[in-house]
């Protein structure tokens, strides 16, 4: 292994199990343990994301860089050859298989199109030497169309058509990279497709750009033979006042009445859902409900600040309502469970992203635990069953299958009379919830 930018952690960390005080261990993830027929491992596929945990320096809106960072030394090309061995230093450590980028992430921007292609292509040569040399892969790569002022009003949707041809050119040099890495997925967060003001703002001409730009990439990807599932991760707004792409609901009607809902998945992010105003299972139930779930963001926001806070995710209620919804729909492969997630401004040390990263995964492992046993043993479901009973019935089943009429309906209405009323039993669920997680 080349230089070691983490030499607080010597070895990979192990699974110590639930006794163990050891804060360099795993309590729970357990990577071969078998739940649900498959292992953790294969339901987690977890991944580790570049831009967080090497390129964040802690800066925010009232003060500059305060973290530690060992490998931002160098000019740009060394500085980005030193992250990458940190990465693949720090997955390895972390015992995991997967990371993530944006195209910017992992090499500079150049001053033309070419300069900065010819950046993204050195780097992923090595990149790709890294990956086999250790088995590490790569989860999802994407475009970031937002940091670079020309996309100040946007990349796909911007008003003057030069700029989305910049971002198309951008979008496919980001496609080749990771089909080159043999990437699994292929990201779309639409970072500024949005608007900040109706007076400037044709809704109808930009919502049509955003899908132009994503049916070309549609094209290109069959032309080239990636096999990548394309991913659109929801977000309400920030950095715009309105995103497009606002919640799962919004982009699934949006991929229809574009034609393209058979291209895309979605990728989940639990922030982003309670930005929209929703909870993190809401959101995953919404995209599962339409076959739609296909990869997690991983973290948290802070119910009293509103904005995308990108902490780890910790609350083990959270974690078990969403893998709840994951087990349900029969695990999310080939997507898998990215930590979109930075440390605290004051948590500096390096040794800070083990911890973090060490908690998010134990906080799902729990979270998988307690989904599985809650399924096992039917708790919710004995209860959740008796309350849709009646639509088991013939008459119910027709409607289903679009064989009644309504004056069937309205027939057997008149001759049952008044439905006896029958409670939801929502406390008693939490009660059981609770029950299990304590239990555990
Ligand atoms: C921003 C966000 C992005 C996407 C990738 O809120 O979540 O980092 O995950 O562009
Ligand atoms: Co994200």
């Amino acid at each position: 292994m080349a230089k070691a930018y983490f030499p607080e952690v010597s070895k990979t960390i192990a699974y110590e199990g639930p006794q163990s005080k050891n804060p360099l261990a795993y309590k729970w993830y357990n990577p071969d343990q078998v739940v649900a027929g498959k292992t953790m491992k294969e339901h987690f596929r977890f991944a580790i994301a570049y831009w967080h945990t090497y390129k964040a320096n802690g800066t925010d809106m009232f003060g500059p860089a305060a973290w530690n960072r060992p490998w931002n030394t160098g000019n740009a090309i060394k500085i980005a050859q030193n992250a990458l061995d940190a990465n693949f230093e720090f997955v390895q450590k972390l015992g995991l298989e997967y990371y993530c980028f944006h195209d910017r992430d992992i090499a500079p921007e150049g001053n033309t199109i070419a300069e900065s292609r010819k950046n993204l292509q050195a780097i992923i040569e090595l990149a790709r030497k890294k990956q086999d040399e250790t088995g590490i892969k790569l989860l999802w790569g994407t475009a970031n169309l937002f940091s670079n002022p020309r996309y100040t009003h946007g990349a796909g949707t911007n008003p003057d058509f030069n700029v989305f041809a910049y971002a198309a050119a951008q979008l496919k040099d980001a496609i080749d990279a990771t089909a080159y890495l043999g990437g699994e997925n292929y990201v779309f967060w639409g970072g500024r497709e949005g608007y900040e003001t109706l007076l400037n703002t044709r809704y109808k001409q930009e919502t049509s750009q955003l899908a132009a730009l994503l049916r070309l990439a549609v094209e290109y990807k069959k032309k080239i033979g990636f096999k990548g599932q394309f991913l659109i991760e929801p977000k309400p707004k920030e950095p715009t006042k309105h995103q497009y792409d606002f919640d799962s609901a919004t982009v699934i009607a949006f991929l229809k009445s574009h034609g393209l809902d058979k291209d895309f998945k979605l990728n989940i992010e639990a922030n982003h859902a309670t930005l929209a105003g929703h909870t993190f299972e809401h959101e995953l139930t919404v995209a599962a409900a339409d076959g739609k779930l296909g990869s997690i963001d991983a973290n948290a926001g802070d119910v009293l600040l509103g904005w995308d806070t990108d902490q780890f995710p910790v609350d083990i209620y959270s974690t078990t309502k969403a893998m709840l919804v994951v087990l349900e729909n029969g695990g999310i492969a080939p997507g898998g469970f990215n930590f979109d997630a930075k440390c605290r401004r004051g948590s500096f040390d390096t040794l800070d992203l083990f911890y973090a990263h060490i908690g998010g995964i134990d906080a799902f492992a729990r979270g998988l635990l307690v989904a599985d046993k809650l399924i096992k043993d039917k708790a919710l479901a004995s209860i959740v069953d008796e309350r849709y009973a009646t639509w088991k019935d013939d008459l119910a089943k027709k409607v289903l299958s679009k064989k009644a009429t309504l004056e069937e309906v309205a027939e057997y209405a008149e001759e049952k009379g008044e439905p006896a009323r029958k409670s939801g039993r929502q406390e008693l669920l939490e009660i059981i919830v609770n029950d299990y997680l304590l239990a555990q």
